[in-house]
């Protein structure tokens, strides 16, 4: 091999060292350029909606599911602040990342859970707000443009199919204009077996809260949760707290350090069977 060819691989070498290079970038930027949103930000469902980009970027282009617009705001680093919904009905659609069932002994790890533990997981200090017309004109009006959080999945006329929990809070953010209703939480047999749920940090979900839990994180000191304009109705617990909204720390290993506002709701037709504590089917609140 002479020096001219030693040469010439060399370089081809370095030619395509660059070019991986280059491409490696090209990904990164495109990466970046699709997670990148201007602080913030408002995103846009309408699970009505026909055409458009589904980015959320504007009503023409809305999201057609409200996880989609959940999950673009936990990508955003907090640059999304605002997710606004068009009158319709959402149902849960995804199962949190690493969810077990487990037994009363609160043991570590167990079972994977199923379906019906798909649940909306509001993402921290983002408003989620409803009532709005399908395709963004006139005022916001909750009660034209009712928009429902449904656990009601598998078959429409049977709960006890349904999602365990609708809408869980685990730091601060807002629920403002929802009618949240069909959460069915009895778990296996409901009798201590595999009955709670633990997502993969430890947070443990209690019993109540089928419609709404709210479950302050044990080490901020402030968190805050507001819920306006709801009406929080037909929801279910078997052996727990209140069914249609139970408010409570990150359990078990947590102190209370939270603060919910809950205005202007209603809180109806909820109800539970074999009672163990908290103050009623509608709401407890568990220090
Ligand atoms: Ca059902």
């Amino acid at each position: 091999m002479n020096n001219t060819e030693t040469k010439c691989r060399r370089l081809g070498r370095k030619l395509m060292s660059l070019l991986l290079t280059l491409v490696m970038m090209l990904t990164m930027l495109s990466a970046i350029d699709s997670t990148a949103y201007a602080a913030g930000t408002i995103v846009y469902v309408n699970a009505s909606v026909v055409g458009g980009k589904g980015d959320g970027s504007s009503w023409a282009n809305a999201f057609a599911s409200l996880q989609d617009a959940i999950d673009a705001a936990n990508a955003s680093g907090g640059l999304i602040k605002e997710i606004r919904v068009a009158g319709g009905t959402y149902k849960p659609s995804k199962i949190p990342d690493g969810a077990f069932f487990i037994n009363t002994s609160l043991q570590p790890t167990g079972t994977p859970v199923t379906d019906r533990a798909m649940m909306f997981i509001m993402p921290k200090d983002v408003s989620v707000r409803g009532g709005y017309a399908p395709n963004g004109s006139g005022a916001r009006d909750v009660t034209a443009y009712e928009t429902i959080l449904s656990g009601n999945i598998g078959d429409e006329n049977d709960v006890s199919d349904n999602c365990y929990y609708v809408v869980l809070f685990r730091d601060s953010g807002e629920l403002d204009g929802f009618t949240v209703t069909g959460g069915h939480r009895r778990i296996g047999t409901g009798d201590y077996d595999n009955e709670f749920i633990r997502l993969p940090d430890g947070l443990i979900i209690l019993r109540g809260g089928a419609g709404i839990q709210i479950n302050h994180p044990s080490t901020v000191s402030d968190s805050n949760v507001i819920i306006n304009n709801c009406t929080i109705e037909k929801n279910y617990v078997y052996e727990g707290d209140g069914a249609g909204i139970t408010i409570t720390n990150s359990y078990p290993s947590g102190n209370f350090q939270g603060n919910s506002t809950i205005t202007n709701c209603l809180i109806r037709e909820n109800s539970h069977d074999e009672y163990l504590g908290g103050i009623g089917p509608a709401v407890t609140y568990r220090k």
